[in-house]
């Protein structure tokens, strides 16, 4: 148990906090000099501090890490250059919107476009002189980069189910509305980036739910709509999930505590997931929403950094001391859970028609990474499709992509089209690379261990082999793969985890919930391939003689011995 004293930060001096408190506090309202840091014209970096400073404006410094070396023995400084986030709650995205990225892409940015875990655009390789052009592209096309990153609310994510049209469009204007409701308020960002006039000077009221030091760390929302959990719900800060009566919505299960970010060789960190704390009404989400965040404002520990996000805060007060201070906070308490049934995290793939009579055609996108290549002209495809489409461009949190709203006298259009630039039907790839997602690592992340977007489609391949040898090359097994700790492919919860410990070394996790609703457990450290696919193949195999009827890998390696199943992020780090 930590010490409590030291989570309750507000009323803590500065000094004895972790130093980006003092920073965020001394930051003019995330001002810093970032204005000036981006007209030096000497590096192309921007100073320390506000490297740390523009990710709440949804930018990363970076470098390309494929020639740091080959600079370091010039002595020359890194290849400097930004990582940019779109804010896109919902992952929603207008044709419009699309053909403005993808063009910013190509004059600012490395030529291709990035979807994400959370539904969203990243640009890469853009050079500090392009920043403020790229982010008022984007915000000429209605969409922004505030608070994609840093230590405030993260991209809204919502499943992505166009076809129950109604609740869809009901349930993604209330993330809209979360993420707005919870975007910070200061002017820094008009100022820095649009070239605005200064025009608040009243420190109290310019951030009145977060204050000066925002939140002790990232915090995330996301809306489910069972029976899919595309969205992983359960590794969400904060989930709601959607329960309907009839055709109508009534309200969300409200769920807490969830997180992936752990660190190798610190038992203390580890991966939790979410629990489900009560039922609230659509009109009082974002009550709910604010009220959790201010908890997390209050308790969250803003002394270690690695032990800052809720997951803990829950962790170290208990659910039900929890539960209280919320229910304090919104002055009434919260309904009994609702019943509800997840049957999986994936996407749907191919065509599927809506309520409303429209279709919607969800593609796969190998790793989210959209450009062209070879015959396979997604890029150009995606912009012709855009410049022809009248609905939405609807990213996923498996980083896919939905063609929705298509009128059924657009289809055959749309269909010629995806020909045309060879985007092949999802059916054309095995149900176990649909099932893969990984994160960036190589050569953009800086946290990077090991590769994991360039690696992952080859290991993909030799385990194609595996279970089409085995007899189950048509069946879904949800592997992830991330190129260090951090877990941002969500790889604790998938039933194939790989987390980067060194080039080419992993560590392998086994056992998640083939629908997100169990954590895996670690089974192999810091191995190579050879030794991965050795522990695999006869795992594999075995899983295709011995499964029972309907039962998922995650499920048999269980049952098998293999991994004792983790009923709690907290025994996540007990090998068993
Ligand atoms: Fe992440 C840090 C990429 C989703 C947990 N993540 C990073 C950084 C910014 C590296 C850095 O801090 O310098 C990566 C930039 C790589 C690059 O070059 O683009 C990065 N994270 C990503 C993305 C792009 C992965 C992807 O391939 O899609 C995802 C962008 C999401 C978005 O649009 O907002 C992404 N990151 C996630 C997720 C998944 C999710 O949210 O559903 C997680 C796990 C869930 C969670 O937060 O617990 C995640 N990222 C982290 C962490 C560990 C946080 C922790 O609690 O310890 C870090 C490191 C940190 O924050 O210190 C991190
Ligand atoms: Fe980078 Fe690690 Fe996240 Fe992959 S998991 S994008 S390597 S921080």
């Amino acid at each position: 148990m930590t010490d409590n004293k030291r989570s309750r930060d507000i009323s803590q001096p500065l000094e004895n906090l972790h130093p980006d408190e003092r920073l965020k506090a001394e930051s003019d309202y995330l001002r810093g000099t970032i204005g000036e840091s981006l007209l030096d014209p000497i590096t192309g970096a921007v100073s320390e501090r506000d490297t740390r400073l523009i990710k709440f404006h949804g930018i990363y410094q970076q470098d390309d890490r494929d020639l740091r070396s080959e600079r370091r023995r010039q002595k020359l400084e890194p290849a400097y250059q930004f990582m940019i986030r779109v804010r896109l709650p919902g992952g929603v995205c207008r044709p419009q919107q699309w053909l403005d990225l993808d063009r910013l892409a190509r004059e600012c940015a490395n030529g291709t476009l990035r979807i994400t875990t959370r539904q969203t655009f990243q640009f890469h390789g853009v050079l500090k002189r392009d920043l403020k052009t790229l982010i008022r592209g984007i915000c000429d096309t209605g969409l922004d980069t505030k608070a994609a990153c840093g230590d405030d609310t993260r991209g809204v994510v919502c499943t992505v189910n166009p076809w129950w049209s109604q609740v869809h469009a009901e349930i993604c204007s209330l993330a809209q509305a979360l993420s707005d409701h919870m975007a910070w308020q200061s002017h820094a960002y008009d100022e820095i980036w649009l070239d605005r006039e200064r025009t608040v000077t009243d420190d109290d009221v310019v951030e009145p739910i977060y204050g000066r030091t925002y939140l002790p760390r990232k915090f995330k929302y996301g809306f489910a709509v069972p029976p899919v959990n595309d969205i992983d719900i359960y590794t969400q800060d904060v989930g709601f999930i959607a329960i309907a009566e009839g055709d109508e919505l009534a309200g969300f299960n409200v769920c807490a505590g969830g997180g992936m970010g752990r660190t190798d060789n610190e038992p203390a960190t580890y991966p939790q997931l979410g629990r489900v704390i009560g039922f609230c009404r659509a009109d009082q989400v974002l009550d709910v929403a604010e009220k959790i965040a201010t908890i997390q404002r209050d308790y969250g520990d803003r002394v270690e950094r690695s032990h800052a996000r809720m997951k803990y805060t829950i962790d170290d007060r208990g659910i039900d001391w929890f539960r209280g201070e919320l229910e304090q906070r919104l002055g009434r308490t919260l309904e009994t859970a609702r019943e509800y049934r997840f049957e999986h995290n994936g996407d749907r793939y191919g065509w599927v028609r809506g309520d409303d009579g429209n279709w919607h055609y969800t593609l796969f996108i190998e790793n989210g990474r959209v450009r062209d290549r070879d015959d396979h002209l997604l890029m150009s495809g995606l912009r012709a499709i855009a410049a022809e489409h009248e609905g939405d461009y609807l990213l996923t949190t498996n980083q896919n992509l939905t063609i929705a709203n298509v009128a059924p006298a657009k289809r055959e259009r749309i269909e010629q089209l995806l020909h045309e630039h060879g985007l092949r039907d999802p059916a054309h790839y095995s149900a176990l690379r649909r099932s893969s997602i990984a994160c960036v690592a190589f050569p953009t992340c800086g946290l990077a261990m090991a590769e994991s977007e360039r690696y992952l489609p080859d290991l993909v391949t030799k385990l194609e082999t595996i279970m089409h040898d085995a007899g189950i090359g048509n069946d879904s097994i949800v592997v992830r793969m991330s190129g260090c700790n951090n877990g941002c492919s969500r790889p604790y919860i998938a039933e194939i985890g790989f987390s980067g410990r060194a080039p080419g070394k992993y560590n392998v996790y086994l056992g998640g919930g083939h629908h997100g609703q169990r954590l895996a457990r670690p089974y192999l450290d810091n191995v190579d391939e050879r030794t991965i696919l050795d522990h695999l193949e006869p795992m594999i195999r075995r899983y295709a003689k011995e499964r029972q009827a309907g039962e998922p890998f995650g499920d048999f390696v269980i049952r098998a011995g293999y991994v004792a199943e983790v009923r709690d992020g907290r025994e996540f780090n007990v090998r068993a």
